[in-house]
């Protein structure tokens, strides 16, 4: 059974697909940073260039994080690849060529090896090698974490760029450990890839995984059982190649690409629609929502007006518009009315990207499980048991998703200045100044952790802005001669209170999710995301260095 992600078992000097990973020499360093994925890359980078010396460890065996687990077949960024990259260097864009619209992971992981060795970055990092606890010595203002191989190291910053989907989330199902047969989790694929062909196979879970991976497995699997809980929201992607002219004007106008997109709620280069559905007549509303669909993505459809994610009334419209288009897709009326999803508004569970999954509903070798009307009872060593009947099995793949933002760090034991575990203060929900930083925690920062906008926009510009302000604050400290920072705690409930505060006026809290955590069985329910979109939050961010850095308490 495949349950983790990230086994360390293997030495520094590992192979990765013929090449070598360096190591680095154990060493104290100024900043210590976790994670080796978008934003532990882009911390090391920066850090580095601003004259800090760093150690950054990852548990896999090469760059990626996310991009080097999940490489389920379709996986694919719903995020267009033109923004979906780093902004910082106009030689890496210009040296490095998209091929699609939506890249696929794949291409994605060659462009954070392409990144590593073009910025000679792997010689910071010691790939295999998890960080399983992180405590801050106070005396000494700086934080000692210890690896899985036992080995301490020192810093007087810790980065955790540890992923807000990088902890995976199994069915607690009884018996599961009887099923005869391999059981797989999207994000922890086998490198060489599972064999379907000819195999009777069940996957469990239909959000952006599952939507992205049923209909590739459905076109190889003699049989495919698909096992739904709550049916998701998914729009066309329409995803294609980039042609040669395309290619061209990308790089030609990457500039102008990143000013808009740093202007932009999402982080992206389109800027959102400023109009109220209500402006417009039924049938205006129609023909606007059905020239998004052609167009395609996620935003196409929640993004099509200003108030879809606050609006009752409006989301209704956005939200019949879906699932008109999902009848439509279905040939089987009784399939469709199973697939149409209901009970929560379009866009506060994240909305899927597809290509041709409703469609795969149509094949004679699909077969539709509604967990809610047959909840599963029980894996046997054959199968899967719901109310309604067996199921029989040769592979399992569960696409169940994430312990979101909080799995990953609470995978290590941080204990902060008195000792206090993070996991405590943490109890009721994150809580953080900016996203950024946590009371009780001196010289700790998350990067697109949990209250940062992140995962609702443009993750990598999140990144970008958050390093960027991450670095710029340590060279202050540097230039003031201090060592120790820490977020203030009035100023993280005031963050706190906003970040609620701005959810309350959205729909989102109206979805069981996992921006929400009740994706996540005893989870404490509470919002995570800063809603606030990535531009207001960079100016937050700015005011607040302008100010000298008001929220913090520094020595
Ligand atoms: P998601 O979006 O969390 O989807 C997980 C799916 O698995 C979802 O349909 C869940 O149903 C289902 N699930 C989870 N646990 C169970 C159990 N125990 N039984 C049945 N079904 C279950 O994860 P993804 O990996 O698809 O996507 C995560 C993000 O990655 C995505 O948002 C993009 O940002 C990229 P539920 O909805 O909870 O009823």
């Amino acid at each position: 059974m495949t349950t983790e992600p990230t086994q360390p078992t293997q030495s520094p000097a590992l192979a990765i697909d013929g090449r070598a990973a360096r190591s680095a020499e154990p060493r104290d360093a100024d900043v210590i940073v976790i994670g080796a994925g978008f934003a532990g890359l882009c911390a090391v980078h920066h850090l580095v260039a601003a004259g800090f010396s760093v150690r950054a460890f990852e548990a896999g065996p090469d760059v990626g994080g996310t991009w080097f687990w999940n490489r389920y077949p379709g996986a694919r960024c719903d995020v267009e690849s033109a923004d979906y990259s780093y902004s910082f260097d106009p030689g890496l864009e210009q040296q490095w060529t998209w091929t699609e619209r939506f890249s696929a992971q794949p291409e994605i992981l060659a462009y954070l090896r392409h990144v590593a060795d073009r910025f000679d970055l792997r010689r910071h990092i010691e790939f295999g090698t998890r960080v399983v606890a992180a405590r801050y010595d106070d005396p000494a203002a700086s934080w000692r974490v210890t690896t899985d191989s036992g080995h301490d190291a020192r810093a007087s910053f810790c980065f955790l760029a540890t992923g807000s989907l990088s902890v995976p989330q199994l069915p607690d199902i009884p018996g599961l450990e009887d099923f005869a047969g391999p059981i797989h989790h999207t994000c922890a694929w086998p490198a060489d890839g599972v064999p379907v062909r000819g195999r009777r196979v069940g996957v469990i879970g239909t959000g952006s995984s599952g939507v992205q991976l049923i209909p590739v497995l459905a076109e190889q699997a003699r049989q495919l059982t698909v096992f739904q809980r709550t049916p998701a929201f998914s729009v066309p992607a329409r995803n294609r190649q980039l042609t040669v002219d395309e290619i061209r004007e990308l790089k030609q106008g990457y500039r102008q690409r990143r000013a808009i997109a740093r202007g932009a709620p999402g982080g992206i280069a389109r800027l959102p629609v400023d109009r109220s559905a209500h402006a417009d007549s039924p049938a205006e509303r129609r023909a606007h929502f059905e020239a998004r669909w052609r167009v395609g993505g996620t935003p196409s459809i929640t993004g099509a007006y200003s108030d879809l994610l606050i609006d009752v009334e409006a989301n209704r419209w956005a939200a019949d518009f879906v699932r008109d288009k999902i009848r439509a897709r279905v040939a089987s009326p009784k399939v469709a009315a199973k697939l149409v999803p209901s009970g929560f508004p379009i866009g506060t569970k994240r909305v899927c990207a597809d290509a041709g999954y409703f469609e795969t509903f149509n094949r004679p070798n699909v077969k539709l499980v509604d967990l809610r009307a047959t909840p599963l009872v029980t894996a046997t060593a054959h199968g899967l048991r719901t109310t309604g009947s067996d199921h029989v099995l040769d592979v399992l793949v569960c696409a169940t998703g994430f312990d979101a933002f909080t799995g990953a760090v609470f995978a290590i034991d941080i204990r902060g200045a008195d000792g206090r575990a993070l996991g405590e203060h943490w109890a009721a929900g994150p809580r953080t100044y900016l996203g950024l930083a946590t009371a009780g925690f001196p010289n700790l920062f998350l990067i697109a952790g949990p209250g940062s906008p992140a995962v609702l926009t443009n993750v990598v510009a999140s990144i970008e802005q958050q390093v960027d302000w991450l670095v710029d604050y340590l060279r202050a400290l540097r230039g003031r001669g201090r060592r120790e920072t820490v977020a203030r705690e009035p100023a993280e409930a005031e963050w706190g209170a906003r970040l609620q505060a701005e959810a309350q006026r959205t729909l989102y809290p109206r979805a069981a999710s996992w921006y929400n955590g009740a994706n996540t069985p005893s989870k404490p329910r509470q919002f995570m995301v800063f809603l606030g979109g990535l531009a207001t939050y960079a100016r937050i961010c700015d005011d607040i260095a302008r100010q000298g850095y008001p929220g913090f308490r520094e020595r």
